[in-house]
This record gives C-alpha cells, sequence and structure tokens, in this order.
C-alpha cells in the first residue's frame, strides 16, 4: 500500500520547461501560489538542446521575471540574417526593415537555467522526477493533481492547472476528444543538428536552400556553433558521424562559408522530426494548455519557444486579474488570443519550410514555384518587411 499525502496551491503547473518555468515566476512575482511538477530531472531538462533564437518579446518577459540579468550581458543582439538559395546570398536586414527590432541569440538552455535559478531563489516548489502525474476533474470547481514521487503518491488541490507538459505530456491528453480539435501537417524530413566549440561560420545565421536539401548555420556564443541539415525523417543517427556531418554542411553552404568552416568534436548530435501542429481550444474548464502542449511548428522560423512566451504572457495576465480583481474575462479569452498568434507563427514557420527544403514527392513545377517564391520574396521590400517582422515576431 502506498500513503497519499495532499496540499495545496492556486496554480498547478505541470511541466517544467520553459513555459512552466516562465508562468511560475511570473505569477510569484504577483503573489500567487504555485507548485511545479516535472517528470524529468533538472539536469535532463538541461540537456535538452533546443532553441537559440528569442524575440523581443520573450526577451523582455524574462527580464520580467526576474531572470533576464546573464541574456543581457552574454546573449548575442542580431540585426539580420541570410537566405541563400542555391547559392545565391540575400540579407535580411531585420533591424532597418522593422524599423528597429532584432532578435537575440541564446540558448534555451541557458534561459531553463536562469528560470531555474530564479524559482530557486524565490524559494519555489519544484517536484523534479514525478512519475504517473494525472489530472483529476478538470472541468469541475476543485481539480487535483496527482503524481508519484519516490513511491508515494501525492495529491495537490488547486484553483486551475496549467499544462506545460510539451507535445507528450498529460494536459492535452486529459481533454475529451469532443472537446478538442487538432490540427496536424508532418513534413516528409527532419534535422540533424549538431552543437560543437567552434567559433560560428558567419556572424548571422544563414539558411541555405541547397539542391541535397536544408541546411542552417547557427549559434549560441561566439565560440559555439549550432548546425543543422536537413535528412529523411527516419535518418539513423549512427550513420552520421561528425565528419560525414561537417562533409554535407560544406556541401550545403555557400562556397565561401564552406572555405572558411571550422570543424571539431560534436558535444551533442540530435534529429528532430518536422511538424505543424495546433490544438483548440486551449481551455478545458480549469485547465489551460501552453506551449508546445498546445502546438508545434516546425523551427525554421524559429517559433517554438517564443510562441511559448506569448501564450505564458496571455495565461499570466489572466491569471493576475482572476485574482487581483476576480475578473474572469482574461481566463474566457485566453484560448481565442493566444490561438490568433499562434496561427500567425504557424502560417510563417509553414512558409519557411516549404521555401527552404526539399520534398521528396516535388515536381519539376513545385521546383519553379519554390524559386518563384525565393524571388518574390526577396525582390521585393515588402515582402522582406513581412519576412521580417514575422521573424522578430509579431506583438503581444
Ligand atoms: P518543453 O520544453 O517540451 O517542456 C515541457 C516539459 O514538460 C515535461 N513533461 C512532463 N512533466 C510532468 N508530467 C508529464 N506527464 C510530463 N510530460 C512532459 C517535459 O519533461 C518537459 O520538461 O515545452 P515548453 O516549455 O512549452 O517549451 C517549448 C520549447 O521547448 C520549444 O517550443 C522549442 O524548443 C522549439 N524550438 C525552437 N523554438 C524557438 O523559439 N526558436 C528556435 O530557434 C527553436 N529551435 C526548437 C528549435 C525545437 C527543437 N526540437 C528538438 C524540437 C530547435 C529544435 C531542434
Ligand atoms: C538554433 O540555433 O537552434 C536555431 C536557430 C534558428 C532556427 C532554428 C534553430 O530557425
Amino acid at each position: 500500500m502506498t500513503s497519499r499525502t495532499q496540499v495545496r496551491t492556486q496554480v498547478c503547473i505541470i511541466g517544467a520547461g520553459p513555459s512552466g518555468l516562465l508562468l511560475s515566476q511570473l505569477l510569484h512575482n504577483a503573489g500567487i501560489d504555485t507548485i511545479v511538477l516535472e517528470r524529468q530531472s533538472g539536469d535532463y531538462v538541461l540537456g535538452r538542446i533546443r532553441a537559440g533564437i528569442l524575440e523581443q518579446g520573450m526577451a523582455d518577459l524574462l527580464r520580467q521575471a526576474g531572470a533576464g540579468a546573464r541574456m543581457d550581458r552574454e546573449g548575442l543582439v542580431h540585426e539580420g540574417l541570410e537566405l541563400c538559395f542555391y547559392g545565391d546570398r540575400r540579407r535580411v536586414d531585420l533591424k532597418e526593415l522593422t524599423g528597429g527590432d532584432v532578435v537575440t541569440v541564446y540558448g534555451q538552455t541557458e534561459l531553463t537555467r536562469d528560470l531555474m535559478d530564479a524559482r530557486k531563489a524565490a524559494g519555489g516548489i519544484t517536484v523534479y522526477e514525478a512519475a504517473n502525474v494525472a489530472i483529476h476533474d478538470p472541468a469541475g470547481d476543485h481539480p487535483r493533481v496527482s503524481y508519484v514521487k519516490d513511491g508515494k503518491t501525492h495529491e495537490i488541490a488547486c484553483d486551475f492547472i496549467a499544462g506545460c507538459d510539451g507535445y507528450h505530456g498529460v494536459s492535452r491528453a486529459s481533454i475529451p476528444d469532443s472537446v478538442l480539435r487538432t490540427f496536424e501537417r508532418v513534413y516528409p524530413f527532419g534535422w540533424l543538428g549538431l552543437l560543437s566549440d567552434t567559433p560560428p561560420v558567419a556572424d548571422e545565421l544563414v539558411y541555405a536552400r541547397h539542391e541535397r536539401g536544408f541546411a542552417l548555420a547557427s549559434m549560441r556564443s561566439q565560440t559555439r556553433s549550432r548546425y543543422y541539415i536537413q535528412c529523411a525523417f527516419d535518418e539513423n543517427l549512427k550513420e552520421w558521424t561528425d565528419d560525414r556531418f561537417w562533409d554535407e554542411l560544406r556541401r550545403r553552404l555557400p562556397e565561401e562559408l564552406a572555405a572558411a568552416l571550422v570543424t571539431g568534436p560534436s558535444l551533442e548530435k540530435s534529429i528532430a522530426p518536422l511538424r505543424s501542429f495546433v490544438a483548440e481550444p486551449l481551455r478545458h474548464g480549469r485547465l489551460f494548455l501552453a506551449g508546445d502542449a498546445a502546438h508545434i511548428v516546425p523551427p525554421t522560423g524559429a517559433k517554438g519557444l517564443n510562441l511559448a512566451a506569448s501564450d505564458i504572457q496571455y495565461l499570466s495576465q489572466a491569471l493576475i486579474s482572476f485574482y487581483r480583481d476576480k475578473a474572469e474575462e482574461g481566463l474566457d479569452g485566453y484560448s481565442a488570443k493566444a490561438l490568433a498568434r499562434i496561427w500567425q507563427a504557424e502560417r510563417f514557420s509553414w512558409w519557411m519550410t516549404m521555401l527552404l527544403h526539399r520534398f521528396p514527392d516535388s515536381s519539376p513545377f513545385d521546383a519553379r514555384m519554390q524559386r518563384a517564391e525565393f524571388e518574390n520574396t526577396t525582390r521585393s521590400r515588402h515582402a522582406l518587411a513581412n519576412l521580417a517582422e514575422n521573424y522578430v515576431g509579431l506583438p503581444y
């Protein structure tokens, strides 16, 4: 027999990724009590190499959460990026095209670490390695969340549950099929990523369409690079030695960059599938979905983490005004408000993906259309400005 303990909190947050940790800090700063439940260990969460590009909104939220100091010191401000289409290189001046907006290069790992530290300093409770997390009665007035830790079952009674547990979490799965509608596109390829302690090949990110497939040159700092190449969706990671990766990357980058590429041993190598996904609505009674639990974008537009930030901004404001003013409008409007921005980011990420990848089933007509799309985008200032304003992030 296992014993069962029960505690109470105002908002139970499931998932200690960027969404859950950011929400916990914003609520804590407003005097709202939270408990965060995370299935993995803290080290495991920090070991996942993911996003690297922060929109202004995400950077501002991190500061608001009291966790922005290191990003302000160490983050790299990027005023532009490069698109390369079969060797044709075009710089996109984000700052000039948007009237001053830029992005910040700062790894999700570092951002997560900063949020974990801020939560620790604030004395907030995060339960790591919480197994069998289960949601009870989300549509009723007294929702609960149970979990198992060290062989003991625990239960949390709460006012609200924030489902910040990513694409494979329990939160979305706890909403009945009769309530939830999902929209999905799975792309017929993946991204093979490599992280190395080598200087980045260029000062700005380079998104390259090559006849062998897409490649991206990104970075985490002046001394740490992050590269991706498009691969088959069922690619075997074991078959990709570092040398094979570097050779393939060199083939796909513009010649001058390939010649300048500095290679070194990989610190991490992984394959990510590409998918577009949206669940609607984002609320079921007292359960709210945010971040990857609610939506997935292919990484081409660098929107996933940033979209999590806008969800959390809307949700935290709604919860704060509920507790401060007993106002329910924010909670009632959360799903529609967040989804409006989500669909814009979905469109942009889908469009960037279609523009820059090699599709195995593409016809000669499709190939010409992809080229025409590139020409249309780079020849027109209006089209470039549209790309730039989406890349730096739509306002929220
Ligand atoms: P996360 O980060 O997946 O965190 C969810 C957390 O919930 C935990 N969890 C559970 N906890 C308790 N009980 C359960 N049953 C649970 N099930 C899951 C998980 O262990 C995890 O810790 O979701 P969150 O917080 O919503 O954050 C979303 C971002 O992580 C994601 O959107 C980005 O990483 C996407 N992404 C990028 N986004 C950007 O904005 N810019 C980028 O440049 C960018 N590049 C990327 C990316 C994602 C990538 N991959 C691997 C998917 C590059 C890649 C390669
Ligand atoms: C990254 O650095 O991991 C990164 C950058 C831009 C993207 C996707 C991933 O579009």
